[in-house]
């Protein structure tokens, strides 16, 4: 033995002081974890058993059981102890067995809770634990339905927890958490009451002195009260205290002042337990034509939505990425945040604390309601979890308590009209029992509701019973035009003056890969998601009732039904599912930022194919009213307008760095100029590879070919002749919204044009490969999942065309059916080798149906 003496000292330490107070430690490490679909291994917590099935092709996600177990040995001491499992969440019903007696039970993937192993438990054993978790689905638990994945598992972190036998109470729906409550304050005073709950779990009956300690921003200990209590073997007693801060250091999204409480409890002498939280002093008002007031001063709330899971993760996060989410969304320059759809991590509330970011925290009843005692009653209790568990924090100003409610009724035309009428009511019940629950926990919050674009939830009244109310509105993507959101909004105002509204969600969806400067609904571009999230900002700041607004989605998240451009992934962020930033998070910053800001938009759009005579289209954000841009020894201004300056400059071929400057800060941008007329000439060096039938240009990120916008063929050049853009959806600029089966480049199968003629290319004589690409769209890949197609169906689209492709005249191809050959909406890539004495003309000639081509590819060899 050899033990020096600061390690003994702590030995001793330990031993005297860990076992007296409350003790909380992890208990995330090294997990036995089996389901039906996986064979047994060891995980770490947080963990999810979806982190990869959801982004498949061709099957569902694992829904059903997984099992976690591992031996706890159980100290002797604790014989004198209480002992707590706590949950921060789990999805989606949680069982938990100690040495195979059942301990408890929990309903709901998104709130905390606490299981009491006391019990159970053998002391100076190893003890068995056992937790089951269900995230099959359950007709008697929200979410029923939504647009994201339901990741099953034990995904945020699992706490062991001793307290004393006599101690502040742990296993209840506040997760142990004591109450904080501010019901008046202004700039002079601050009223606090402070609700704690204690328990003995001794043999005997105590007589405690419980004391709140009040610490200010700075630590300075501000208050001292005291109270005094009897309580019995086995009960729990409520101990409140009530007390005021003089003068209180306001908190608010630029002054995130935090004041801190602590409670002890002490008998005998002897301090047992230990709690202490933030809290905040702010006050806040809604008004319905001025909108929303904090600490008396005008502000309008704008931020984001934000779903909770990660490129590669699934939902299970370690803390640190929750925390840089939330960074990322002050650092944008937003104030607000909507934790859509779901109570978050306890870390994100205390984030939003610390940051200065106002929250709406909602529970996950979206899309549809089950008409069951159950499934309201499970819905009531998240709303009571979510509110005792994030009571305290000053950041949460609104309590959300349902989504869209309607959108199924809506769109579900097999239901009659009195299954319909019976839906209303209950959800309209359900709607009525939340209202009065959260009044009833927080007079001192607002409620509120999200609703889609429809007339039902005025004339069911349901729009009627929260506080406030929030729209999700899709003009511009599922609704057509911008102009409309305005519109829309002036029309409820006028008919409902008295509501306060909120922007909820708005916003297209964006992929970094597609890049145009001539932005189309549906195209999926960059330029049109800045197109859409201008026009609502300028909508929304030149009404002042609208006290707020939230861009759907800070980030892109998971859903596995999707088919956008990129499967199983809805890409209304503002950030990549990686986190990686489009280009509209800077324009925000240019829109919402105070200190200085310059950037050069189109990282993703470095490539630019233009004609000789065009000028290359530049935009830069910037919250100064001007903004110069030099690129070799000429130098340009213009102003900004909403944050964007947008600069038509000519280019010379070939690498060219452009720098933006606005007063003390710059930024640059490299950007690579090709004129297409001199595509052609430079075919030795460089394929051309061409985006069929698309207005916008693709860049494959893992080859890093650029695949350029087409164009219609002229004399000595390339281009298509004949045939149209295909559109499945004529209200779409899309081409197809089904995954492609076989390949990750979907836009650039999804985009084509049908009937086509021909695809010339004016070369000189040599060896060329030509590369044609296509997919059979006249199928939707989510129908094969819902939907069984019978034979005769299948028959039917397998017949849908034919068509032989001849190059040059020489027939290379016949009777090509896509689907027959090769499947529906399967990618299909054939590559020809050529000898070219003058020119190269792919020609497609239809035996039946129409001819198809979505991309085409020229390399010389
Ligand atoms: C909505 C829903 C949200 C969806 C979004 C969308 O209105 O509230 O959950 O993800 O639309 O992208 O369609
Ligand atoms: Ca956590």
């Amino acid at each position: 033995m050899n033990y020096s003496k600061p390690m003994l000292f702590v030995l001793i330490f330990l031993n005297s002081f860990v076992y007296s107070q409350r003790q909380v430690q992890t208990l995330n490490s090294a997990w036995k974890f089996s389901s039906e679909a996986h064979a047994e291994k060891i995980v770490d917590l947080p963990h999810t058993w979806n982190a990869q099935d959801p982004f498949r092709d061709g099957k569902e996600y694992f829904r059903g059981e997984g099992t976690y177990t591992k031996t706890l040995f159980a100290p002797q001491k604790w014989e004198n102890r209480q002992v707590f499992l706590k949950f921060e969440g789990s999805n989606q019903v949680t069982t938990l067995y100690v040495n195979d007696q059942l301990v408890g039970e929990h309903r709901g993937g998104y709130t905390g809770f606490v299981f009491d192993l006391t019990k159970t438990l053998i002391p100076g054993a190893e003890n068995q634990i056992r937790i089951v978790v269900d995230n099959g689905h359950n007709v008697d638990i929200p979410p029923l339905d939504a647009d994201f994945n339901f990741y099953g598992g034990i995904y945020r972190d699992l706490w062991l927890i001793t307290t004393p036998k006599l101690h502040f109470e742990t296993a209840n729906e506040a997760t142990g958490n004591f109450l904080i409550r501010t019901p008046e304050v202004s700039a002079e005073n601050g009223r606090i009451l402070i609700e704690s709950s204690i328990k003995n779990s001794t043999a005997k009956r105590e007589a405690v002195t419980v004391e709140a300690e009040i610490f200010d921003p700075q630590g300075n200990s501000v208050k001292l009260l005291k109270n005094k209590s009897r309580i019995k073997a086995g009960e729990v007693v409520e101990v409140t205290f009530e007390g005021d801060i003089i003068s209180p250091k306001l908190w608010s999204p630029a002054a995130p002042n935090l004041y801190r409480a602590e409670i002890r409890l002490i008998s005998e002498g002897k301090t047992q337990d230990v709690l202490s939280s933030n809290f905040g002093f702010r006050w806040f008002e809604v008004d319905p034509e001025k909108g929303f007031f904090l600490n008396g001063e005008p502000i309008k709330l704008i931020g984001a939505n934000r779903h909770q899971d990660f490129q590669g993760l699934g939902n299970a996060l370690p803390d640190r990425l929750h925390q840089k989410d939330y960074e990322m969304i002050k650092e944008m320059g937003a104030n607000f945040i909507r934790t859509a759809h779901y109570p978050q991590d306890p870390e994100v509330y205390r984030i939003c604390d610390e940051l200065g970011l106002l929250v709406w925290s909602e529970v996950p009843v979206i899309n549809d309601v089950t008409a069951s005692d159950a499934y309201h009653n499970v819905s009531l209790k998240m709303q009571r979890e979510q509110i005792k568990q994030f009571f305290n924090h000053p950041s949460v100003i609104m309590w959300g308590h349902m989504n869209e409610i309607f959108i199924r009724l809506v769109f579900n035309n097999k239901m009659t009209e009195p299954e319909k009428a019976a839906k209303i009511k209950t959800s309209v019940e359900l709607a009525e029992k939340l209202e009065k629950l959260t009044k009833e926990l927080d007079p001192d919050r607002l409620t509120v509701m999200a609703l889609h674009e429809n007339e039902l939830y005025n004339t069911s009244g349901i729009a009627d019973i929260p506080d406030v109310i929030g729209w999700n509105l899709y003009f511009g993507w599922y609704s057509p035009g911008l102009e409309s959101f305005g519109k829309f909004l002036d029309d409820q105002h006028q008919r409902y003056p008295n509501r306060p509204l909120f922007i909820s969600e708005y916003g297209p969806g964006a992929d970094v890969r597609i890049q145009t400067t001539d932005p189309q609904p549906w195209d999926y571009s960059e330029a049109y998601q800045l197109k859409l999230h201008r026009s609502y900002l300028n909508q929304v700041l030149e009404r002042d009732y609208v006290f707020g607004m939230a861009a759907w989605n800070f980030a892109d998240f998971g859903s596995s039904f999707r088919q956008d451009a990129m499967p199983y992934i809805n890409q209304k962020g503002l950030v990549n599912f990686d986190r990686s930033k489009k280009d509209i998070y800077y324009n925000y910053q240019a829109r919402l930022l105070k200190e200085p800001m310059v950037y050069v938009a189109g990282k993703n759009f470095t490539d630019r194919y233009i004609h000789s005579d065009e000028q290359v289209e530049i935009t830069v954000f910037s919250n100064a009213p001007q903004v110069t841009l030099s690129s070799g020894d000429k130098t340009y201004s213009a102003e900004t307008n909403d944050g964007i300056a947008i600069f038509e400059i000519p280019l010379p071929e070939g690498k060219n760095k452009v720098t933006a400057t606005a007063g003390d800060v710059s930024h640059s941008q490299v950007f690579e100029v090709h004129f297409r007329e001199n595509l052609l000439d430079k075919i030795d060096e460089k394929a051309i590879l061409v985006n069929v039938g698309a207005h916008v240009q693709y860049k494959d990120p893992v080859t890093g070919e650029v695949w350029i916008a087409d164009q219609p063929y002229r004399e000595n050049s390339f281009g298509y002749v004949g045939g149209e853009v295909f559109q499945k959806d004529k209200n779409k600029i899309q081409g197809t919204a089904s995954d492609i089966q076989g390949t990750e480049n979907d836009p650039l199968f999804q985009t084509m044009r049908e009937g086509i003629e021909s695809y010339k290319f004016d070369v000189e004589e040599g060896i060329y490969l030509v590369t044609v690409m296509l997919a059979e769209p006249q199928f939707n890949a989510s129908e094969a999942l819902i939907y069984n197609l019978s034979s005769s169906e299948e028959t039917m689209e397998e017949s849908v065309r034919s068509f032989d492709i001849l190059i040059n005249e020489e027939p290379v191809q016949q009777d090509l059916n896509p689907a027959r050959d090769y499947g529906k909406i399967r990618a299909i890539s054939i590559t020809y080798k050529v000898n070219s004495k003058d020119g190269i003309t792919v020609k497609f000639a239809e035996n039946a149906g129409k001819s198809l081509l979505s991309a085409i590819k020229l390399e010389k060899l």
